[in-house]
């Protein structure tokens, strides 16, 4: 069986800290993971920015440069920081951070959606923060945008700094933008597809709905590699199917909080550790860090500017 690549996203900007006493927000609680991470057998970490001061989703590139130096101090695995920021950011302060750290690799968004979180407020009524309520509130009226002229302003960038950008797919129209990109120029194949399963505006996490974005890849896309990435409780059952049909896996408190029904994750380790037990039952290893750079063309991390 082929090794399959394990990712942690570690923080995200969906989960604000009063949903959990575990999601880390601090430069020090995210290194301290990425670590526990890689040492659980991650071979990719996704990082986010947040305030260390009260857990707000940031764009602030010392934030940036002082996680991804400290974890690259620990250890080598791949780091991918986000260019989806939060609803608060625009594009320029969203696409800073792979011109200031120059990443192996950085997300790109694929396209457009309503990226809605406000029904969490029916489950959580008490916050920490003060800026937390409003931010969840506010997402009822927001569009993640993605337009082409920032896809083509983002996937230059990515180019000049030799970034591999990995494209997150909310569903299935933002494969079609992909192939565009492509016939423009813009992305070179081998192309890295994230599905992204299961965000209010995307598309729902089922096996079909991952079928029909697979089937429908495979139709427009030349070489792919590709991971799933599922919200909530749809994590883990389809990182199994992922794995069934030669994809990889992505898991983390940015996605999920959960280890399992009712009991929080202490750490996205936690959510590895399963995940890897889970695929070594079905005949799947995980990809080191330097596999992972092998299979997905990366540049290498003595490239970075971090
Ligand atoms: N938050 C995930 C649903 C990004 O950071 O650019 C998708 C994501 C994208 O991680
Ligand atoms: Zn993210």
């Amino acid at each position: 069986m082929s090794k399959v690549i394990f990712t942690a996203a570690l923080t995200g900007a969906i989960h604000t800290p009063s949903m959990s006493p575990y999601l880390p927000f601090t430069p020090q609680q995210l290194i301290d993971d990425a670590e526990r991470c890689y040492n659980a057998g991650a071979a990719v970490v996704h990082v986010h920015a947040r305030n260390p001061e009260n857990g707000s989703p940031s764009s602030d590139g010392a934030i940036f440069k002082e996680v991804l130096s400290g974890v690259k101090a620990r250890c080598k695995v791949v780091i991918t920081p986000t260019t989806g920021g939060s609803p608060t950011m625009t594009p320029e302060e969203r696409i800073a951070v792979v011109r200031a750290l120059e990443p192996e690799m950085a997300t790109f968004n694929a396209g457009s959606l309503n990226f809605a979180l406000y029904p969490v407020l029916q489950k959580y009524k008490e916050f920490k923060y003060e800026w937390e309520e409003a931010y969840l509130a506010g997402t009822e009226s927001f569009i993640f945008s993605n337009h082409f002229h920032s896809l083509h302003v983002f996937s230059k960038t990515m180019n000049e700094v030799g970034a591999r950008p990995e494209l997150e797919i909310y569903d299935v129209g933002h494969i079609n933008n992909l192939a565009q990109l492509v016939s423009e120029g813009y992305l070179k194949e081998p192309l890295y597809l994230q599905f992204v399963l299961g965000i209010l505006g995307g598309i729902p996490a089922t096996t079909n709905h991952l079928m029909h974005l697979i089937n429908t890849a495979r139709n427009q896309l030349g070489d792919f590699r590709w991971s799933v990435c599922a919200a909530g409780r749809f994590q883990f059952p389809m990182g199994v199917v992922a794995m069934l049909e030669g994809g990889f896996m992505r898991v983390g408190l940015e996605d999920n909080l959960y280890l399992e029904k009712g009991v929080l994750a202490k750490s996205s380790a936690e959510q590895i550790e399963k995940a890897i037990r889970i695929g070594r039952e079905l005949g799947f290893e995980p990809a080191t860090p330097d596999e992972a750079r092998e299979i997905l063309q990366l540049k290498g991390i003595d490239k970075v500017k971090y």
